[in-house]
């Protein structure tokens, strides 16, 4: 049995964290053979209901879970983490604008990044979850001065899978033969879900299915599906944002399957033109706890076009919440040429948390 990591979770008591989190110690997400300890990260008046769902982690006996510990100041929860999930993040109410949610969570994020820049483990992976997930994601990086900026990533795993699973009940294949489906951009409604590269049975995609409708029709719903489910549940996405949380890390950490790729919000190298510096949803592959963007894809006006469209958003939130960027971690960003650091060099540190602590095992130490 390997020694446990350290996973620390913000909106642990939240919709998305109350599926999430039992897939976790399952062993969903980083393997079977590896026992976690959950720091589970909420507002202070959520502490009872996350004390609640530790109750019942605890009563799913989960061989896996290590220990879990309950955290309502974020430098507690993150010490020593070797996996950082932001999903906690003001919502956004009825009648903002994106800008004023952009704004309110601004703050938060840069107070998060500086925290895990001091506290986390050195080889600490982070995925930003909470919206908008994008520009969260560069403001935390961009405050994390001693790490990488390819430690930090934003999920667009959910477009991703929307747009492999819609195009599976479309075409009658199943999503595993639907494989080099890209999201590129911001999770917003201005991201690309990219079929040129698209595979279905190994044979390429767009000449399979018609072209109007994956122009006019597809591209729109895969864009709008957030809004959708919302519209239906009363309730944005939650089971779904919980998959595709496990498998962004699952892949980042095991790797990506041969023949394909996912797409990640990552910290942009000037890949396909894109300017550098932004957290921009690429294509990428996954080996050894590293990612890489694909290269050589061949982009068509359409595409570019699209492209251009979601680089243009993400610039103007980034000059949104250029208050919040120190400089100095300016060049770091704009001068990554590979995205290359955080192996899975993992170990029990012997860090531990007495007082916050709710539930210990002895058995894997
Ligand atoms: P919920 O409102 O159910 O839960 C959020 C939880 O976060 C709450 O319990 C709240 O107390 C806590 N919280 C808020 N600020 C916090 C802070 N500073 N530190 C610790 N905890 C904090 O939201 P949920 O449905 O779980 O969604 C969470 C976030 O994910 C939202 O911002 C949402 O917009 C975003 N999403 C992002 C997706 C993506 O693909 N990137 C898809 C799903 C989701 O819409």
């Amino acid at each position: 049995m390997k020694r446990p990591v350290r996973i620390a979770i913000t909106g642990a008591a939240g919709s998305i964290s109350h599926s999430l989190l039992f897939k976790i110690a399952t062993g969903e997400m980083i393997g079977q053979d590896q026992p976690v300890i959950l720091q589970l990260i909420e507002m202070p008046q959520a502490m009872e209901p996350l004390r609640g769902i530790a109750m019942e982690l605890e009563d799913c006996a989960f061989p896996l879970l290590h220990s879990i510990s309950l955290h309502d100041n974020f430098e507690e929860g993150v010490v020593g983490a070797h996996y950082v999930l932001l999903i906690g993040a003001k919502p956004r109410g009825p009648g903002m604008e994106r800008s004023e949610l952009i704004a309110t969570n601004a703050p938060i994020f840069a107070h998060q990044g500086q925290a895990i820049n001091k506290l986390a483990n050195r080889d600490v992976k982070v995925l930003v979850v909470g919206n908008p997930a994008n520009t969260n994601a560069l403001i935390a990086s961009r405050n994390a001065p001693d790490l990488s900026p390819a430690q930090f990533t934003a999920l667009t795993r959910l477009d991703h899978n929307r747009t492999r699973g819609i195009m599976a009940n479309h075409t009658g294949a199943n999503p595993k033969d639907i494989r080099r489906v890209t999201v590129w951009g911001n999770h917003s409604s201005t991201q690309f879900p990219d079929l040129h590269h698209a595979t279905i049975y190994g044979e390429p995609a767009l000449p399979q299915i018609d072209q109007d409708w994956y122009r006019d029709t597809f591209i729109e719903k895969i864009q709008k599906r957030g809004s959708a489910i919302i519209d239906a549940r009363g309730h944005s996405s939650a089971a779904s944002a919980a998959q595709a949380i496990i498998n962004h890390m699952h892949d980042w950490i095991n790797g990506t399957p041969e023949n394909d790729w996912v797409s990640m919000g990552i910290v942009s190298d000037g890949s396909y033109g894109i300017e550098k510096g932004i957290i921009y949803s690429f294509p990428v592959r996954c080996d050894y706890g590293r990612y890489q963007i694909v290269q050589g894809l061949e982009i068509s006006e359409f595409a570019r076009e699209k492209m251009t469209l979601s680089e243009q958003e993400l610039l103007t939130e980034m000059e949104t919440v250029k208050d919040l960027l120190p400089k100095e971690t300016g060049e770091s960003h704009r001068n990554l040429s590979v995205c290359l650091r955080s192996g899975t060099t993992l170990y029990d540190d012997g860090i531990s948390l007495p007082k916050k602590q709710y539930l210990q095992t002895d058995r894997v130490r």
